[in-house]
């Protein structure tokens, strides 16, 4: 596409019609011709592969279109590098932001194939964790949808998050296989291959009259290929690109020892090449420290640098103008390696003084951080960075000289502060931490939620902040409406559509115009009519795959997310065990019927967060059992949690748990995915709840528990969780029964050193929480048994939460940081 040839007038094909008879006669010849299948013997899976191949052709035309015109325009570009896609299924999402839905409905039922039914067979791309990935996600289609031009960059894993199975209640991990079937959305670009080194030595060349010359001699190679898969915008004024990287021996088959016999030898390259992209790390929050993983970083990171910097060697002479035309986002530390990267390009390959290529360097890199977590803070060993990476271990210390030596000139900093803005962590072993290398080497760094912005300051970076104090700033997170209401609540918008017209649809925060109907008897009946079809259909989907029978007029209480211990699902599952005591103890009480979901993955390493799953579980069984609870209360946890999974439970949540200890979350984006869909939250003041409360209005979410501050505070001071318990007696009672065995009669011990865990040091504050949380619970009762307050409520969610938007997300990037 990018090499076109000027001097010839090539005739652009004619767009495609999407006629839904032509639609249908397309999807006919794709079947026969592209898959090679007689209709008549035609699977629902071929079905599936012709109509996205039809629907592919359609974006083509865009994206080709997007792709000149940003030649033309020289406007800048955007790279979003990434670790972590978390994509979901993609046909429903391309057919309605191409806006030929209806189209393409009629074009199956006249062949005999329902669209429902087939999109329900896509593979999820899940090629991310959790949060971090899937706001890559809603980052890429609000970029197509504002119309920045813009790649994300990312690895194509043969594997994506492993799929979640039960065993007696116990998570077990199998492996998953999204490319099983191939994948009809990629391109591979056998063009766009490039050589990336490992290990090895720096030669120096000259360096008597000249300034010397370095020359990275790596001990191995593998080549990485581009997959590009279009992203459509909303109406599909612009299609961008995700390119993913694949890793591909040099030498598929080393000759050699092939012919003296040793065959599976000769596959050692290959087999090592390809594991580097074979399978995604599966720790949420936590920084992987094995070599595959910095491996994989630095892969795709040489990879994605390079590839840029060809493409501007295309269009410009030179790098004067780098940053002007190029702006790289780094999601996380994961790609922070590219800083060192870009300089050695600049200087070793391209000829750049160091001091200009630093320059350059930190104008086009910016930096979002996604964590205070000290364990999610990447760091390397120096020696395995210096044996993987020599000619990057050279660049890290001549960036450290120069900050050290700015530090120590500008400011008085004392020693312990030079200490905390240097480079190498001299603490213990010596290590490369990654997040001051992105500091320091981007114009800016942002957090993603005010609060995490502001702790940011004071706690990481608060020296790097007092060096270069005007480069931190907020980007509070978004999501994509398209996907999170448009798509997953149809009903929901065609409702408001009805009442308000159609504004909302391109501008999100017109929502606002429902706050009007939000105490109106008869709009509060449509929306509650919906919200009941929204938790039938949810009913449905936990009978047939779990058989367990849901009431519809219950409360549907959700919490899902990944299993963490600071996102507090243990608080939940004990305040439902505090609950069902007392349901018992007071049968003559009216209990409002609560049916409480749980999904979401742990950590296959992360051992509390398996016993809090089998935990969940185990009190599932006994409460669903009791005949004494009369179904009042509910518990149920669904499998193998992922993003089609979510746009289910989004839509049917009345209630959205965000209890995660205050100053833990950064942002979370589950809690606007729910508050979109009209769920009222209940939720501490943490992360991006504390701006939804502010949007929302602080009578329209339930708030609870120790403020950030506080949280700080008590735990400088030491706090005593044995005193709260023993304060307590609805948690004490909870306690003990989990502790004893009540829920694990076949393992009585087996939750209690989780339960000690509370007792001893109660990091996560849970013991501190739970009478807040159980008050905050009973509030939540309340306002349920007035339906007129709580529809009114939950409406106003809905109407006030179009800030959220990934689109005002994008555009603040776009005018603040990128310039673009
Ligand atoms: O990023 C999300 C936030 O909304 C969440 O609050 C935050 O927890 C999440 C290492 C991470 N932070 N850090 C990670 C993921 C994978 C990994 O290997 C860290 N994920 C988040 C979006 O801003």
């Amino acid at each position: 596409m990018e090499n076109t040839r000027p001097n010839v007038d090539i005739p652009q094909p004619t767009p495609r019609s999407t006629q839904p008879e032509i639609l249908a006669a397309e999807i006919i010849e794709r079947l026969t011709y592209r898959i090679g299948k007689d209709a008549q013997v035609a699977k629902p899976h071929d079905w599936l592969t012709a109509a996205i191949l039809v629907v592919r052709d359609r974006i083509i035309d865009r994206w080709m279109e997007s792709t000149r015109r940003v030649y033309r325009t020289g406007d800048k570009r955007v790279y979003y590098l990434s670790l972590e896609f978390l994509i979901g299924r993609l046909l429903r999402d391309a057919v309605s932001n191409l806006g030929v839905m209806a189209e393409l409905k009629e074009a199956l039922a006249s062949l005999g194939v329902d669209l429902n039914v087939i999109a329900g067979l896509e593979p999820d791309a899940a090629l991310g964790n959790g949060g971090l990935g899937r706001l890559a996600a809603c980052f890429m289609e609000s970029m197509a949808t504002v119309d920045i031009p813009a790649y994300g960059y990312g690895i194509r894993y043969v594997h994506g998050l492993f799929r979640q199975q039960m065993a007696d209640g116990w998570q077990v991990e199998l492996p998953e296989t999204w490319l099983a079937h191939g994948n009809p959305w990629e391109f591979e670009r056998r063009e766009s291959s490039y050589e990336i080194g490992f290990g090895g030595s720096v030669e120096t060349i000259g360096g008597y009259d000249e300034p010397p010359r370095y020359v990275w001699k790596p001990a191995e190679r593998v080549i990485a290929t581009a997959y590009d898969t279009p992203v459509v915008g909303w109406r599909a004024h612009r299609v961008n690109t995700l390119r993913l990287w694949s890793a591909q021996p040099i030498d598929p088959i080393l000759l050699d020892a092939f012919n003296a016999g040793d065959h599976i030898g000769a596959l050692r390259e290959s087999n090592k090449a390809e594991s580097l992209t074979r399978v995604l790390y599966p720790a949420d929050a936590t920084a992987a420290g094995q070599e595959l993983r910095l491996r994989q970083e630095y892969f795709f990171s040489s990879a994605s640098l390079q590839d840029i910097l060809r493409r501007h060697l295309q269009q410009y002479p030179d790098f004067t103008n780098l940053a002007d035309k190029v702006a790289i986002q780094l999601n996380d530390t994961h790609p922070a390696v590219s800083i060192g990267e870009m300089l050695r390009l600049l200087i070793d390959v391209h000829g750049v003084e160091f001091d200009d290529a630093w320059e350059i360097t930190r104008n086009t890199f910016s930096y979002t951080n996604h964590t205070l977590l000290p364990e999610a803070l990447e760091s390397w060993p120096v020696p395995l960075f210096e044996r993987l990476l020599p000619r990057h271990m050279q660049l890290v210390y001549a960036i450290n000289a120069k900050i050290l030596l700015e530090a120590r000139k500008e400011k008085r900093f004392t020693e312990t502060q030079i200490r905390s803005i240097s480079l190498i962590d001299e603490n213990g072993d010596r290590r490369v931490r990654m997040g001051n290398l992105a500091f320091v080497g981007s114009h800016s760094t942002n957090g993603v939620s005010a609060l995490h912005t502001d702790l940011m300051k004071v706690t990481v970076f608060s020296d790097l902040h007092t060096l270069y104090p005007t480069r931190i700033n907020n980007k509070t997170n978004g999501i994509t409406p398209r996907r999170w209401l448009m798509q997953c609540n149809p009903d929901l918008t065609a409702l408001i559509r009805d009442t308000i017209g159609e504004k909302f649809l391109d501008d999100t925060e017109a929502l606002r115009d429902l706050d009007a109907y939000a105490d109106d008897a008869s709009f509060q009946e449509k929306f509650a009519t919906i919200k009941r079809a929204n938790k039938v259909q949810l009913a449905n989907l936990v009978g047939s795959r779990m058989g367990v029978r849901l009431d519809p007029s219950a409360m549907f209480d959700i919490q899902i997310k990944r299993i963490h211990e600071y996102k507090r699902q243990l608080l939940n599952i004990i305040e439902a065990v505090a609950l069902y005591d007392q349901i018992r103890s007071h049968p003559e009480l009216d209990w409002v019927p609560r049916v409480k979901l749980f999904a979401g993955k742990a950590a296959p390493s992360y051992h509390n967060a398996k016993l809090i799953i089998k935990l969940a579980n185990d009190v599932a069984r006994v409460i669903n059992n009791d005949p004494a609870v009369r179904g009042l209360l509910k518990i149920v946890f669904i499998p193998n949690y992922n993003v089609s999974l979510a746009e289910v439970m989004v839509p049917a949540a009345d209630l959205s748990e965000q209890i995660s200890t205050a100053g833990m979350e950064a942002s979370g984006t589950g809690n606007m995915k729910f508050a979109l869909n009209g769920a009222l939250t209940i939720g501490t003041l943490d992360g991006a709840n504390v701006e939804m409360r502010d949007h929302v209005g602080e009578d329209n979410i339930v708030i609870f528990g120790m403020t950030a501050e506080e949280v700080a505070n008590v735990r400088a001071a030491g706090h005593e969780p044995r005193q709260i318990i023993e304060g307590s007696r609805e948690l004490a009672q909870a306690l003990d029964a989990i502790a004893t065995g009540v829920f694990s009669p076949d393992d009585r011990s087996r939750f209690a050193g989780l339960i000690d865990g509370i007792y001893n040091h109660d990091w996560f504050m849970v013991a501190a929480d739970f009478d807040a949380y159980a008050a905050a619970q009973r509030t939540v009762d309340q306002i349920w048994t007035d339906p007129k307050s709580w529809y009114s409520k939950t409406i106003r969610n809905t109407a006030r939460m179009g800030w959220f938007s990934s689109d005002r997300t994008i555009r603040q990037y776009a005018s603040e940081i990128w310039r673009a």
